[in-house]
């Protein structure tokens, strides 16, 4: 018996996508299933990793099931060791985990006015102050990962890490909604969703049926930034 993850729509469901990279990424061995979000195979699927009650959710080889996406990832980093969650230098580590924290615990303006959605991209989504502001702190917090750890690779940490999980639906909002951010945040957000794992991930949630009606913004569109 291996893990099992209970995720919803790929293309909506930001907190999956943080999940499911979590596996991919590390090449960890994941069954997956998805239910698309409130309707009631979401609901059976809940019910069978009661008592989670959101997604993604994860039954561990044991049968245990555990929820939380920074739960998830201290659990996976604990029991593999090799897979490379958390960077392995210590101070990096340490950053990493705050960065991941301070994502999970915040940037609620961010997350309140640009949904996630890889369906489409917006041309102009008039972010107010509250949103500049969480996109402001989010440049500093990658520039100072980068500046003081990213020298090996493109990612926050050099080597992709479990922080990179956690900002991964962040770039693709910044992307799908045309936030303004400066170039090194901007190459940042390039590596997020050109990355083969993110790809195919939206690609899958491109194709997952109709559109779900409560993601629906009055914005002008784009084509999807990168193809
Ligand atoms: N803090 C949770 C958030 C999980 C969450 O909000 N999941 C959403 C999908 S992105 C969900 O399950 N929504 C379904 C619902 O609210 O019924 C985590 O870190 O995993």
């Amino acid at each position: 018996m291996g893990y099992d993850l209970a995720i919803g729509d790929r293309a909506y469901s930001s907190w999956s996508l943080r999940g499911w990279l979590l596996f991919t990424k590390t090449g960890l061995p994941v069954s997956v299933r998805m239910g698309r979000m409130y309707g009631p195979e979401f609901q059976r699927l809940l019910e069978d990793f009661a008592p989670a009650g959101l997604v993604p959710a994860l039954r561990l080889p044991s049968g245990r099931v555990i929820a939380e996406t920074l739960a998830i990832a201290e659990t996976l980093a604990e029991r593999h060791p090799e897979a490379g969650i958390w960077p392995a230098d210590p101070e990096a580590r340490a950053v990493a985990r705050w960065l991941a924290a301070e994502m999970h615990a915040g940037f609620g303006a961010l997350r309140g006015h640009c949904a996630m959605n890889l369906r489409v991209a917006y041309a102009d989504c008039a972010p107010p102050e509250g949103v500049l502001k969480d996109l402001a702190r989010i440049e500093s917090l990658w520039a100072l990962a980068r500046r003081d750890f990213g020298a090996g690779g493109p990612w926050l940490f050099g080597r992709w890490s479990a922080a990179d999980a956690f900002f991964a639906p962040v770039a693709a909002r910044i992307a799908g909604h045309a936030l303004p951010v400066g170039p090194e945040a901007a190459a940042y957000v390039r590596t997020q969703i050109t990355d083969p794992a993110f790809v195919a991930w939206r690609r899958a949630g491109l194709a997952e049926g109709p559109d779900q009606p409560a993601y629906a913004r009055d914005w002008p569109t784009r084509p999807w930034p990168e193809g």
